[in-house]
């Protein structure tokens, strides 16, 4: 992580400047290379499928009509599951190579990756990061740098970037955080603003891994050959099901077999819409159809079918529910302990979903949730519209849960796991 931070992206000279520069340049063309290839190999698979008969056509009707199965045909789970497989119908095409294709460059080369190793998706995906914190760094960083100007800093801008800090949705601990920790550096010795930038991204950073660390595991995954449970919980409306969705179609990408369990049974259209990111996504999806039925029965028949199948991560949808609703608190408690007596051996996931513009008015259902559901993470949504992209600190710091996972769009590959490096360049590049 140190190296990271001293190579900050703004802390360079003309010559590393331009070893960047020929970075990305080798990185786009690998990567347009990789493109050309893959589409040719796509042409001759499709005349091959064309003479094959229809397969397609076979393909795309067995994950359309049979990606829904009820809670009581399980013999369906393990024919499904067992076609388990990405379809990648959404692949990130190369753009120009422009400022924003070097910036997401840049930040993987000050990650030490090398030009052999990155992939498309990582290029696409820093990419929408950087332009959905737009908002955030407009409300923020634009004035942040312009007070930090190019001059040393002083007390007084010090005073200012605690007002910017609180109004993009930090949270005071986090702000006080930053700001004691930047007021001591100060009195120490004099801070020119580009090291006095690099001082806070480390800060930031700093914020944000503090949870992960505590929590042992620095990036969430799911464990090989095991089951895993995943609960995905959080207040209506906040991108649950798109999260799952989006799980879905990683994990899947990742080499691990899924399955979804549609525990949202509260809101009729809920098994509707986590039928369509299962077959956007290739995972069969264990539900009921009927109105209200027990969130924790379904949860019984998908472990039941993880189980039988070996599936490595089963996610379940939760219904939106507020603090207010007790019952729906209990609904919560149930499922958990249904698992827990199920699959005792499962490692077993609770992610709150965090609605990024909702700022910090979703920390307070956090804190509810923590109780019924025993969070073990957050999934932060919705960065890509929001201007309360701080709202990650103060979750951090307020919370001790580690951000696991962020959305920044509603695309299926608009999800990714959390890197605060990422993030904290993210937020505050110079564009
Ligand atoms: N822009 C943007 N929209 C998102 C993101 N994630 C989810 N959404 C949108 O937010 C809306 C609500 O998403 P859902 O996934 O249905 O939310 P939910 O929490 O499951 O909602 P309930 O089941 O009603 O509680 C949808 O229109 C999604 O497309 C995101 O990262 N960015
Ligand atoms: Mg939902």
């Amino acid at each position: 992580m140190q190296e990271q931070k001293d190579n900050s992206l703004f802390d360079k000279s003309n010559a590393e400047e331009q070893d960047s520069l020929d970075w990305a340049k080798e990185a786009y063309e690998k990567l347009k290379k990789q493109q050309e290839e893959k589409k040719k190999s796509i042409l001759v698979q499709e005349s091959k499928e064309l003479k094959s008969n229809d397969s397609f056509s076979n393909a795309f009707e067995a994950s359309s009509l049979d990606n829904s199965i009820t809670s009581n045909d399980q013999s369906d789970v393990k024919e499904n599951a067992s076609e388990n497989k990405v379809l990648d119908s959404e692949e990130p095409s190369l753009g120009e190579f422009d400022k924003t294709f070097t910036w997401s460059a840049k930040v993987l080369e000050a990650q030490g990756r090398k030009v052999e190793n990155i992939s498309l998706d990582e290029i696409n995906w820093l990419s929408r990061l950087q332009q959905g914190l737009e908002k955030t760094r407009k409300g923020f960083v634009t004035d942040l740098l312009d007070k930090f100007g190019d001059d040393p800093l002083t007390p007084e801008t010090l005073d200012e970037l605690e007002t910017l800090l609180l109004r993009s949705d930090v949270g005071v601990d986090a702000t006080d955080q930053i700001i004691n920790a930047l007021r001591k550096r100060l009195n120490e010795e004099v801070l020119d603003s580009k090291e006095g930038l690099r001082f806070l991204k480390e800060q930031l950073c700093k914020i944000v891994d503090q949870p992960i660390k505590n929590s042992g595991k620095t990036l969430l995954m799911p464990s090989e050959n095991s089951l895993n449970i995943w609960l995905i919980v959080g207040v209506n409306g906040v991108g649950k099901t798109t999260t799952l969705g989006k799980l879905a179609n990683l994990a899947l990408r990742s080499g691990f077999s899924a399955l979804i369990a549609a525990a949202d049974t509260f809101r009729a259209a809920a098994v509707e819409q986590v039928k369509v990111w299962g077959e956007r996504s290739g995972v069969s999806v264990v539900a009921n159809e009927t109105p209200n039925a027990d969130p924790a029965a379904i949860v019984f028949d998908a472990i039941g079918a993880a189980k039988s199948k070996k599936i490595e991560l089963l996610l379940v949808d939760t219904a939106g529910r507020l603090q207010t609703k007790n019952n729906l608190m209990e609904e919560l408690t149930k499922v958990r302990k249904i698992i827990d007596r199920l699959a005792p051996e499962a490692n077993v996931e609770s992610l709150l979903v965090l609605d990024a513009t909702q700022g910090q008015n979703g920390l307070s259902q956090a804190m509810s949730f923590a109780k019924s559901a025993n969070l073990t993470g957050v999934v932060i949504t919705k960065l890509d519209g929001s201007a309360r992209g701080g709202v990650a600190f103060a979750v951090s710091s307020q919370t001790n849960l580690p951000i696991r996972f962020i959305g920044a769009g509603e695309g299926i590959r608009d999800l990714r796991p959390f890197n605060s490096f990422e993030f904290v360049e993210a937020l505050l590049a110079d564009s």
